[in-house]
This record gives structure tokens, sequence and C-alpha cells, in this order.
């Protein structure tokens, strides 16, 4: 793996020092969502964790904000070992695999408790799947409910006909395409931008997401529909992961164990503030109205349709087992 070069002027000032030390590795961390968000301030923590119960043997250097690699290529950069460890938007590689994008099939799952339900169902295929792209799963977190943004009123799905959509995945661009819209994938990192400059117009997220952009900037509703909680998944290189010592590997599993509930818990006590905060900056918060929302349950029902065709038997299996929980 290639090493950078901090790690290697890191590693030669060790050189000759305590054996602990010496044997010291850096491992950098690329993350899609900004410093102060909620993700990245969990994985600040999870590294001290791991930095901690390793006595300083492994140390992981988060990179928020895609400083290190943009959203869209951290999860090829774990694959192929460019990175170690990676945060990424699971759901954003359901073309990959449509497992990968259980956790954003409208109306399944729209509570913190059935998202963990359907995770744990989920989980054990997911990690195979990841363990066949060469990854490792290390932890996951919920965003907050998704809602939509707009910058006019919306009273059923025939007023977004013709906007602008900022998608982020699969199957926020399914949506755009049931409604009519323009779908257009941007990263997190660019909204704000593609805002400001009318290259989108509406899109679908959360609270979080709307606050980190600043999207009053450019928008005025927030409609919160809570379609599903999409989740940031922590992989990472599976021979860099077996490279380490098993006290090692212990460390970064039991760590990145505290970092799901502690990460859950934090996104579910901040979901009420963003919308709050959403409406201190003069956006109107509000729920759907009764015709968005059978609007918006009818495309549920195509797209989980859909779903299960396009994942077959493992995709049905896992429905099975969230709705048997
Ligand atoms: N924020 C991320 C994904 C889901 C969310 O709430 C985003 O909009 O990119």
């Amino acid at each position: 793996m290639m090493k950078s070069f901090k790690t290697l002027l890191a590693a030669t000032a060790l050189a000759g020092m305590a054996a602990n030390a010496a044997t010291a590795e850096t491992w950098d961390m690329p993350m899609a969502y900004p410093a102060t968000n909620f993700h990245s301030e969990n994985a600040t923590t999870f590294t001290a964790c791991v930095k901690d119960a390793t006595g300083g043997a492994l140390d992981i250097v988060t990179h928020p904000g895609g400083s290190l690699f943009s959203g869209a290529d951290i999860k090829r950069a774990v694959q192929t070992g460019q990175a170690p460890i990676g945060e990424r938007l699971l759901s954003a590689h359901a073309n990959e695999n449509p497992l990968f994008g259980v956790d954003s099939i409208p109306f399944l799952a729209t509570s913190f408790a059935d998202s963990k339900k359907l995770w744990e169902a989920a989980l054990p295929q997911l990690e195979k799947v990841l363990a066949d792209q060469n990854l490792v799963y290390v932890y996951s977190v919920p965003w907050p409910p998704q809602g939509i943004y707009a910058k006019k009123d919306l009273n059923a799905v025939a007023d977004m006909a013709g906007i602008k959509f900022r998608a982020y995945n699969a199957a926020t661009a399914r949506i755009a395409e049931l409604a009519g819209m323009s779908p257009v994938q941007i990263e997190a990192a660019e909204l704000s931008q593609a805002l400001a400059t009318g290259v989108a117009e509406a899109f679908i997220s959360s609270g979080s997401t709307g606050v980190d952009s600043k999207v009053w900037e450019s928008l005025t509703h927030f409609y919160d529909v809570q379609a599903w909680l999409p989740r940031n998944v922590i992989v990472a290189n599976k021979d860099a992961f077996a490279a380490l010592d098993e006290a090692t590997r212990t460390a970064v599993m039991d760590c990145g164990a505290a970092a799901a509930e502690r990460g859950a818990t934090k996104s579910e006590e901040l979901t009420a503030g963003y919308l709050k905060t959403l409406a201190d900056n003069g956006m109107k918060v509000a729920g759907p109205s009764e015709q968005l929302r059978s609007d918006l349950a009818a495309f549920g029902a195509t797209m989980t349709d859909e779903w299960v065709k396009a994942a077959g038997d493992d995709g049905k299996a896992i429905i099975d087992a969230y709705k048997a929980k």
C-alpha cells in the first residue's frame, strides 16, 4: 500500500524510538461530507478510540469534505488500496449491486428504529457483497429522514414536473424520472453551488445536509416526507485490514461498533434541531399535503417492486427478514 509523504516523514521521525511507535501506522480516511457534519465528527471520535485502544499503533487521519477523494471516488479508492479506509454513502453504488440501495427504498423503513431493523436484516448479505469487492465492513450510521427541498409550493408531484432535481443515488434519480423532473447527480460538497447557479432547483435529503449547505440561501421550502434513512458506510481495504495484527483489528471493529451506536443516537437527537434551523432561517418547513403524500406513496410502491425484481431472491430474503422483525 502506498504511504503518504506525511506518513513517511512521521515514520522517519519515529525511527529509533520505542518499538510500539516504530511500528505505528497512519491510515488516511477520505470522507465526503464537511468536517462539522455529525458523521465526520463521529468518525473523529472513532479514530481517537482506535488510537487510544492500540496505544498509538494505528493512527487514522480523517479527510472530510471530499478533500482527499471526492465522494464518488471514495469507494473505489478503498477497494484498490489507494486509501486503506473511507466513508461513503453506500446507496450511491446501487448501480453496482441493487443490495447497496436497500436503505433508499421509499417508505420501506422511515424511522430510526425501522432503519436499524432493515440494516440488521441486510447486513449479512451486504458484508459478503462488500467482501467480494475487497472491502471489510467496519460500521455505518443513518442520515436523518429524507425530505424534499424546493423553491415553491409542492402540493402534488404534478407540481414537480420540469424541475431540475439534484440526485445522489439511483433512487433519487428514479424519483425525478417518475415525477417528470430532470435528474442531475451532484455530490453534497457541490450542492450549495449547484443551487446558487440554478443547476439544481430541488432535491431530497436530510435536514442535516440542508443545514450544511445553508440551503435557505437558494431555496424556500422543506417538506418533511420522511421517505427513508440512507446510510454512510465505513469500509476498510481487505488487504490493509488483514495486514494489521489481531489486537489492532479488534480495536478497529470495537471502536466501529461504538461509533455505529453513537452515530445513530446523534443522528436521531439532531433531527428536530436541523428542521428548526431551516425554519429559523426563513424556510417553510411542513409535512406533505395528503395529495403529495399519496403521490409519493405510489412512487414508493413502484420502486419497491422494481427493487425486489432487481435484487431477486437475495433482496426478497432481506425484506422478509425485515418484516419478520
Ligand atoms: N445527505 C447526503 C445523503 C443523504 C443525506 O441526508 C446528501 O444529500 O448527499
